[in-house]
């Protein structure tokens, strides 16, 4: 065998190996990690290369992999699989499902990856698969199903719509038609949710008049359709908005499949705001009723995760985007977050502080004057505190 081949599997394998460990990052909330859980180095080499000496004699990558990213997340039969956004240097992405042992290190691309069914002739590109471990038995993945907009005279003009796939065991894929939604022309980050709502299928939406441009798209969507194999959402109604010089004031887009806990479900979300740099992406989150799950009940103020270190610099460089989180029985949870549309991060916490945070972190008063006012009551108390010790 080619002795680089050798070589390069060799690195490899000692990647996947090394074992991951806790940085010493501290917000009491969740623990950040030194490695990515993935990168295109993670990416099986020959997906890439022609290993065939008399075919590739210079041993060339024929197929490059620029980034691994944006991954839905599941855990089945006690292994935790990343279903990841591989995107090709050609920049069309696809995907792909890794497998762990533990959830934080040690994943290992499938040999192949997901090759979907071609049913729209138009679709140019996917990405951003949510898993959603449904009631019905089935575990959905919804993506994001890009088309060229041929309606106007503009070469980058696209279209976004969300796509659904089914699968019982993350190998045999059906897919669906893509989901219809009457009142808004564009969809991303679209997330099903795990339950029947009035005995419906219920989809968090991101309604977005043009490709880049939420438009008048207000954030978070709530919609309900009868029938999955022909998903169609008549009235969207808004479940988190954007908000006025807040971390969500140019985009407002839902992230992991929300999470179920004794006080309501928990959403980790993204939001997205505008700077001189561009676009800075963070993750936020809130929490919404368990008997009403379009109805927001806690909105903890600020970011949950921000892009930090190594993390700000990448392809889409201050961004950090999350479409995968995995809640254990025994009440962990990995939220796994990308960087930069680059690569792959996992956070751990656990539901009962995931709980704290959301319901015990004050609400953004939205004006400095208040927020200066609710940082003095806290220190006031705790100044107050320190003296009695
Ligand atoms: O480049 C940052 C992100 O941009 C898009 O997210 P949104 O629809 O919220 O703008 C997506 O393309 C996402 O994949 C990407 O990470």
């Amino acid at each position: 065998m080619n002795k680089k081949y050798m070589e390069l599997l060799d690195k490899q394998n000692k990647l996947i190996e090394r074992k991951n460990v806790k940085s010493d990052f501290y917000n009491g909330i969740y623990d950040r990690y030194e490695y990515p859980v993935l990168t295109r180095e993670h990416i099986p080499l020959f997906w890439k290369y022609d290993l065939n000496e008399e075919t590739n004699p210079r041993f060339m990558e024929r197929l490059g992999v620029n980034a691994v990213m944006n991954s839905g997340a599941i855990e089945l039969n006690g292994k935790f699989y990343l279903v990841a956004r591989i995107e090709g240097n050609d920049r069309k992405s696809f995907f792909g499902v890794a497998e762990s042992d533990n959830g934080i290190d040690g994943f290992r691309f499938w040999d192949y990856p997901i090759l979907l069914e071609d049913t729209c002739p138009e679709e140019t590109n996917v990405y951003d698969m949510r898993l959603t471990k449904h009631e019905d038995g089935y575990i959905y993945g919804v993506f994001c199903s890009e088309s060229k907009d041929n309606t106007v005279n503009d070469l980058s003009a696209a279209v976004a719509a969300a796509g659904i796939v089914r699968t019982k065991d993350l190998k045999n894929w059906e897919r669906l038609e893509n989901l219809k939604t009457l009142r808004s022309p564009q969809q991303r980050n679209v997330v099903l949710h795990p339950e029947f709502v009035n005995g419906k299928y219920a989809f968090y939406t991101r309604p977005m008049d043009d490709f880049i441009e939420t438009g008048s798209g207000g954030g978070i969507g709530f919609g309900l359709c009868d029938d999955i194999n022909h998903a169609v959402i008549d009235e969207e109604i808004m479940t988190s908005k954007r908000k006025y010089h807040t971390l969500t004031e140019a985009k407002n887009g839902a992230g992991a499949v929300p999470i179920k806990t004794d006080k309501g479900w928990i959403h980790i979300a993204h939001g997205v705001r505008n700077t001189a740099a561009g676009l800075r992406y963070v993750i936020y989150a809130f929490a919404t009723a368990l008997d009403d799950p379009k109805k927001v009940i806690a909105e903890p103020s600020g970011l949950l995760i921000g892009p930090m270190g190594m993390e700000r610099v990448g392809d889409v460089s201050n961004v950090v985007f999350t479409n995968g989180a995995i809640a254990r029985d025994n009440g962990d949870v990995f939220i796994y977050y990308a960087s930069s549309d680059t690569r792959m991060h996992v956070a751990t916490t656990t539901i009962d502080k995931l709980v704290d945070y959301v319901f015990n972190t004050p609400i953004d008063p939205l004006r400095s004057v208040e927020c200066v006012a609710q940082r003095c009551e806290l220190i006031k108390k705790n100044l107050e505190y320190l003296k009695k010790q």
